[in-house]
């Protein structure tokens, strides 16, 4: 089994990697980091959550990211493992990510959608959804960020099984959506923000995406968009923009973000990672390594406003 100093955080690994480097990063920092199985994908594969933040007897305030919910957009999971590794090394020497995680838990889940991910990387690297079967279509898989109870196949979806935005069979048929939604119900007194990692178009989304109405939190949820992208521009001049999704990418029901936000998770936050197109979903490895730490400053950035209201 390789250490986690082997493990490469510049390169797309496939899932055996990331399964091992789970293992045995959440060993070797045990007193930061401690992993929980929410459930197994379905085909059988573990999902592993990773909780990151200083041991404490009282229950803290915590923030959910997952990252890997489509397949195919590998610089997701790259950089929730950037984001691990990242926490680990810079607590104690960063005042921010110290205090984070002093009095706070951060909930990684590394890759939500396991089986599609391994299939991207085994048979076809353009493959979106899970890879469920159902009697009835020959055609495999549904969304799972269309599978969320959030005005469920209302828009932007297709009830037909052969579409890479099939809404599924019913709401949460997708085992990995269900499994992340009842975690985060069976948590929803701590989780104070979730964040959810895509790829490509550089914008920071929030609530609505099934509507074009905003939502009853829509200034503070922009102000602080507004912020991150900000601080995530300060680094390397990369543009994002900020908005309600239905209006800024296309209206989609049934995403992970909505579902959390009307769960009453008011900081609910989707990032469309680099770039806008040019290389899309095969961003080269090259860029991993930029596109992770101006990411960082976003997400740090949404961290410490959470923390502080
Ligand atoms: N984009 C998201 C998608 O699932 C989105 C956009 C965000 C839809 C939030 C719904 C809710 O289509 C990508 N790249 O997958
Ligand atoms: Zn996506």
């Amino acid at each position: 089994k390789p250490s986690p100093r082997a493990h490469s955080y510049t390169k797309y690994n496939n899932w055996d990697k990331v399964e091992s480097w789970i293992a045995s990063i959440s060993s070797s920092n045990s007193d930061l980091i401690s992993k929980q199985v929410i459930g197994n994908t379905y085909e059988g594969r573990p999902m592993t959550l990773l909780k990151l933040g200083r041991k404490s007897s009282s229950t803290k305030p915590a923030i959910f990211m997952d990252c890997g919910i489509h397949a195919r957009e590998w610089i997701s999971p790259a950089f929730c493992q950037w984001f691990v590794k990242e926490a680990l090394s810079t607590y104690g020497r960063d005042a921010q990510m110290t205090s984070l995680l002093d009095e706070m838990d951060v909930f990684v889940l590394p890759v939500l959608n396991v089986d599609g991910y391994d299939y991207t990387h085994k048979s076809n690297r353009m493959w979106r959804k899970t890879r469920s079967r159902r009697s009835g279509s020959s055609c495999v898989g549904a969304d799972p960020n269309r599978n969320f109870d959030a005005g469920w196949c209302t828009v932007g979806a297709s009830n037909n099984p052969c579409s890479d935005i099939f809404c599924g069979y019913k709401i949460e048929s997708e085992i990995e959506a269900k499994n992340v939604a009842d975690f985060i119900r069976r948590n929803k007194s701590i989780i104070k923000a979730y964040l959810t990692v895509h790829s490509y178009s550089q914008l920071l989304l929030f609530p609505y995406a099934y509507t074009y109405e905003l939502s009853a939190t829509h200034s503070e949820l922009l102000k602080v968009a507004e912020g991150a992208s900000a601080a995530l521009r300060s680094l390397y001049g990369t543009r994002y923009t900020s908005g309600p999704a239905a209006a800024t990418i296309y209206p989609a029901a049934g995403g992970s973000d909505d579902w959390a936000h009307d769960l009453g998770v008011k900081y609910s936050y989707t990032f469309e990672l680099r770039d806008t197109g040019r290389y899309g979903f095969l961003l080269p490895e090259s860029q991993i390594k930029p596109t992770c730490e101006e990411t960082m400053l976003a997400v740090k950035y949404i961290a410490s406003y959470v923390q502080k209201n």
